[in-house]
């Protein structure tokens, strides 16, 4: 019988262990746009509401819209941002304010 050399088990080396994927998921970033209708106190409302801020906070990201054009509001998981926009947007509807919030990925 053939002398097989014991520790040769035909694999040559090949390094089987790869790096863990631990990759996260993508992160949302959440937008209220400036317009020159709606009132700053529905604004304020809306972060409140939607945003968990308080007063202070929601009034400076408020005013930071109105002289920026833009901010960023929050930033979620996809599935979280989706549904603030979709929230903000009924209610400003429903409201009959044109206020727009849009969600953008990071
Ligand atoms: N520009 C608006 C006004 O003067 C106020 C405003 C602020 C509107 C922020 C939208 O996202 C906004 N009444």
């Amino acid at each position: 019988m053939a002398n097989k050399p014991k520790d040769d088990d035909g694999d040559a080396g090949v390094v089987l262990e790869t790096k863990p994927k631990t990759k996260r998921p993508p992160l949302y970033k959440v937008l209220i746009l400036n317009d020159d209708y709606t009132p700053m106190e529905f604004v304020v409302h809306v972060l409140e509401r939607f945003f968990g801020l308080n007063h202070a906070q929601a009034f400076e990201i408020m005013l930071t819209v109105h002289k920026k054009g833009l901010a960023v509001v929050g930033v979620f998981s996809f599935e979280v941002a989706e549904t603030k926009v979709t929230q903000v947007m009924d209610f400003a509807r429903r409201h009959q304010h044109p206020l727009q919030c849009t969600m953008e990925k990071e």
